[in-house]
């Protein structure tokens, strides 16, 4: 497997060579990244008046118009997408879900007490929530950059939404919405609370946030929402039908796997660990990727970026390790 992954990973680096920077000291092996780009988002925020037809009425807020500026859930979608644009922009050189500048529509107060938020393929929806299992779910950055990173996969070749394809799916939203509140926030991967979904579960509800990345299995214990049902580990690995085979359930595993990582390299986590799990993503080139494949592929683009025998990509092999995969 390790000699496997070291051609892959020398072919790789051998593909992109003609994008290596040349020349600058230090540079030499190392693979550049995206370059940042400049581009601004372009988006729509639409007022679904508790219905469930979308868009809705509107744009009641675009980059140049702003007509319900007391609207708190069309000030969140609007800015929350706007600090998911910067990261995928000047982080990792990303224009837009598409890469194409796509515009970013959001549609808020989605049906009645609809205790949800989604990527419709084209575009964003969130509900109010019922005001007792959720408040609206806008006001959740994290759930900002989850929603609008399902738009990210779609668009990079799509990861099937079942089974463990799925779940690496749901888990690649979850770490890039987390990365959105992180960065936004300045953190550093010690600092952060590495939280799903903060700030909307109602008043009652025992519980942090729909998910921790954390503490997978500890976001929430409750009469009304339960208990959050995720695994860290391959052990844990919950079969089932529902959830389209637990794709909310068993991304716990990845995520912490994720966590784990950015934990042992500390530092900003959108920065080495975010590049390794972006690249993965934009290389996989498999829709029905299983963990392992997955876990692979970060490995070749940690070996790509950073060099086979590298700290980095240690920690990351160890990362894996402590879910249950080996790599
Ligand atoms: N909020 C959920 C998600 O983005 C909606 C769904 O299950 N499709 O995963
Ligand atoms: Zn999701």
């Amino acid at each position: 497997m390790a000699a496997d992954l070291m051609a892959r990973a020398t072919e790789v680096r051998e593909e992109r060579a003609e994008f290596a920077v040349k020349g600058v000291p230090g540079t030499q092996g190392v693979v550049a990244r995206a370059a940042p780009i400049a581009a601004a988002p372009i988006r729509e925020v639409y007022d679904g008046e508790k219905k469930a037809a979308l868009p809705g009425r509107g744009p009641v807020r675009t980059e140049t118009t702003n007509n319900e500026p007391n609207d708190q859930e069309v000030t969140d979608a609007f800015e929350g997408a706007g600090d998911v644009f910067d990261l995928y922009s000047k982080e990792y050189g990303r224009n837009s879900l598409d890469d194409a500048g796509m515009t970013l529509i959001s549609t808020v107060h989605h049906r009645r007490n609809y205790n949800n938020a989604f990527w419709n393929g084209t575009q964003m929806a969130y509900g109010d929530g019922d005001g007792q299992i959720f408040t609206p779910l806008s006001g959740s950055l994290s759930v900002i950059g989850h929603e609008l990173s399902h738009g990210v996969v779609q668009f990079s070749g799509g990861l099937i939404y079942r089974d463990q394809s799925g779940a690496l799916n749901e888990s690649f939203a979850d770490v890039f919405g987390v990365l959105t509140v992180q960065r936004k926030l300045g953190q550093t991967a010690c600092e952060a609370d590495w939280l799903v979904g903060d700030g909307i579960l109602g008043p009652n509800i025992k519980g942090d946030a729909l998910r921790s990345m954390k503490a997978p299995g500890l976001a929430y214990d409750d009469p009304l929402l339960g208990k959050d049902p995720q695994p860290y580990h391959m052990d844990l690995f919950v079969v089932t039908t529902s959830d389209n085979g637990g794709v909310h359930i068993n991304s716990g595993i990845p995520n912490h796997a994720f966590y784990l990582f950015a934990q042992y390299l500390g530092g900003h986590a959108w920065e080495k660990a975010g590049h390794i799990w972006y690249d993965a993503l934009q290389n996989l080139n498999n829709p029905h990727a299983t963990f392992q494949d997955w876990a692979i592929q970060t490995m070749i683009e940690a070996a790509n970026i950073h060099g086979s025998g590298t700290l980095e990509v240690a920690y990351l092999r160890r990362a894996w390790k402590l879910v249950g995969i080996s790599v």
